[in-house]
């Protein structure tokens, strides 16, 4: 990114309360004091870096997470401005960091980072920082100022000469207000990431000092958008003559009104498989629920494919038009809109409402995409050829659900014959173990709590979902068992009212065969039955690895992890006085084993699979079920012991 040079004085920043109400209530700023809110307050002074990017001065952002868990964030923006503040008659650094909503710039920079819980303030960080420092370089010198809790602890110094610009922001957010203060690489490398890619030519890096041999990567994105479809379609087969994801990009006319202006980008790619990965995001904030510019994107593309299709006489006068659904098969897209004063609606404000984006979506992808098939006929014959087997495909399915559902007339008659189930009725109260193989089923069946757990056995493997059709997947019988027994139904069908138990629980055994299964059946649950992971219903069971037994004694210690068994091991200092027994399948364990450890209630151990980040997700999943066997097996092996990856 250029950098432009500007000149800015303090009186331009906005005033408006003080930080108290942020301490007594940080989940109105920060949306909860979880792990998700103390990620937040990375994301907030990114934000403020990125506008700095946006705007033009920025373009280069260093994250540090440092070994007592403290961040950095550098940037080389402008810096924040440090003479004073004209109203306040204190320097304009303070007055942004103390003064909440005071961080706004009104400086033309037209798109910023705000709406939902974005762009609060970084004064919001900085009351929930036990400490912060703030160093700016700007005007020829180096300024630095320390805080408290949001309270000056060491007013402004000039402490340097630099004829550089920007600002760090250093904070170690406050165990007092969060559960926990541990940043996870992986959620901000990933972040930082998504960031990269819609901040074309922005360099962001971001380092662990936590580890011995500190980690680092750095993002930095030539083509944008197009290069985020490209890595989200990395591990799949794109379309033949389609290796170049299409870009189109466009914005309002120039003489727009404020309240109507936009840009918008988009970049598209079809791939060889059956599901739809569509990210949208409004000023670089990710619309999850979607909102106008997604609806404006898929109209556009809907009509534009089937307009093209019947002016080359590719759809025949009789065929009925292709369905939006066939055409986002094997889709891959991002849609980037930048906007003044984005309006965020929806139950998690991640949806954009500012309806104008509809049109202007639409307009823009109309023109620009119809352009692109006359220009590229071989390509749009592909594409074409792809969504009219989707069509045949959606036939397909239709009828096998159609029988799926004929056989539910019935309904306790229909429940697979495998299903051991329980004799409570109320769904709040009831769990189902879905377990590997016969024989693990049947001790599941014996150690239950037979009135509110039910078993339901899988012999060997379950298909492969991510790589086949919907109508394939609804005639596997493993399949079909797994949806009777649940209850929902899939597809337009799906409903989450009809679940016939509010715990689902993947019980397999702790080994690779295991691993193997459990990420099989998270795919069919992602692909088919998502709400139910949303909702908090899918469980994974965790059965111990080990059993440590002091000599002579009867009863020993179950152990769930290798660190486990270490630090126990550590308590012996002679290695002949207990017995370790690794329990390498459920089988291996009787019935009142497996109850006390995996299943019993009050004892058990059980994650919580959800998906808190729809990039991440979708990684995992193709990572797992694309083609490339080699690294599918790689990732199982690292990852089959290291129960974090179950966030998908
Ligand atoms: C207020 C006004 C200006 C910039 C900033 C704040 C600013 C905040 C942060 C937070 C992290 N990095 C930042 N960089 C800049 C405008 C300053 C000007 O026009 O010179």
């Amino acid at each position: 990114m250029a950098k432009k040079e500007s000149n800015y004085g303090g009186n331009e920043i906005k005033v408006l309360e003080g930080l108290d109400p942020v301490r007594k209530r940080p989940g109105m700023y920060i949306g909860t004091t979880s792990s998700a809110g103390l990620h937040h307050l990375v994301w907030e002074i990114v934000d403020n870096s990125v506008d700095e990017a946006m705007a033009g001065f920025c373009n280069r952002i260093r994250v540090t997470v440092h070994p007592d868990n403290s961040i950095s964030v550098e940037d080389n923006g402008r810096g924040i401005p440090v003479e004073k503040h004209p109203q306040k008659k204190i320097p304009t650094l303070e007055v942004v960091l103390t003064i909440l909503h005071a961080g706004g710039k009104f400086d033309n920079s037209a798109y910023k980072v705000s709406g939902g819980l974005h762009g609060v303030g970084i004064s919001v960080v900085n009351a929930l920082s036990k400490r912060l420092v703030a160093t700016v370089k700007r005007d020829g010198g180096i300024y630095q100022m320390e805080f408290a809790r949001g309270k000056v602890t060491k007013k402004m110094e000039r402490i340097g000469t630099s004829k550089a610009t920007g600002t760090t922001i250093t904070f170690w957010p406050d165990d007092m207000i969060f559960e926990t203060c541990v940043y996870d690489f992986d959620t901000l490398r990933d972040r930082l990431q998504e960031t990269a890619f819609l901040n074309r030519n922005l360099k962001i890096s971001i380092t662990d000092e936590r580890e011995l041999t500190p980690r680092s990567e750095e993002f930095c994105y030539s083509g944008g958008i197009v290069d985020f479809v490209k890595y989200l379609n990395e591990e799949k087969s794109v379309l033949p003559g389609c290796s170049k994801p299409i870009y189109i990009s466009g914005e309002s006319e120039p003489d727009a009104p404020m309240s109507t202006k936009g840009e918008v980008e988009v970049s598209l790619q079809w791939n060889s498989g059956y599901s739809e990965t569509v990210m949208s995001f409004a000023n670089d904030i990710y619309t999850d629920e979607g909102g106008m510019h997604l609806e404006g994107f898929r109209t556009a593309l809907t009509k534009t494919v089937n307009d093209y299709a019947r002016a080359h006489k590719l759809l025949k006068e009789k065929d009925p038009n292709l369905t939006g659904d066939d055409i986002r098969e094997g889709l891959t897209a991002v849609i980037s809109v930048k906007l003044p004063d984005p309006q965020f609606e929806g139950q998690t404000k991640a949806k954009l409402g500012s309806s104008y984006m509809r049109a202007l979506t639409n307009k823009i992808v109309s023109a620009r995409l119809s352009e692109y098939l006359e220009e590229h006929p071989n390509q749009a014959k592909e594409i074409f050829k792809k969504a009219s087997q989707a069509a045949k495909g959606r036939l397909a399915a239709q009828k096998a659900r159609q029988a799926t559902r004929r056989k539910g007339l019935l309904e306790s008659a229909a429940l697979p014959g495998k299903l051991a189930d329980c004799s409570v009725r109320d769904a709040q109260m009831t769990e189902l173990f879905i377990v590997e193989g016969d024989s693990a089923g049947g001790s599941a069946k014996m150690a239950r709590d037979r009135s509110i757990q039910a078993v339901l056995p899988l012999r060997g493997k379950i298909l492969n979902v991510e790589r086949v059709q919907e109508h394939r997947a609804l005639s596997s019988e493993t399949i079909t068992s797994l949806i009777t027994a649940i209850g929902t139904g899939v597809g337009p069908e799906f409903n989450i009212e009809k679940a016939r138990y509010h715990k689902i629980v993947i019980m397999t055994d702790a080994d690779v065969d295991g691993a193997h299964i459990r990420i099989l059946l998270l795919t069919f649950f992602y692909r088919y039955m998502r709400p139910m992971i949303e909702a908090g219903y899918i469980y994974v069971a965790q059965p111990p690895l080990y059993q440590l037994k002091p000599k002579g004694k009867k009863r020993g210690k179950y152990l769930y992890t290798d660190e486990e068994l270490a630090l126990e091991a550590e308590r012996y200092e002679d290695s002949s006085r207990y017995t370790v027994q690794r329990y390498k399948g459920l089988g291996e364990m009787d019935p009142e084993q497996l109850w006390a450890t995996t299943m019993e209630p009050k004892n058990r151990i059980m994650l919580k699979v959800n998906i808190d980040d729809a990039m991440a997700a979708e990684r995992a999943v193709s990572n797992l079920m694309g083609t490339q066997v080699e690294k599918r097996k790689d990732f199982i092996q690292t990852h089959a012991k290291d129960v974090r990856f179950l966030d998908i």
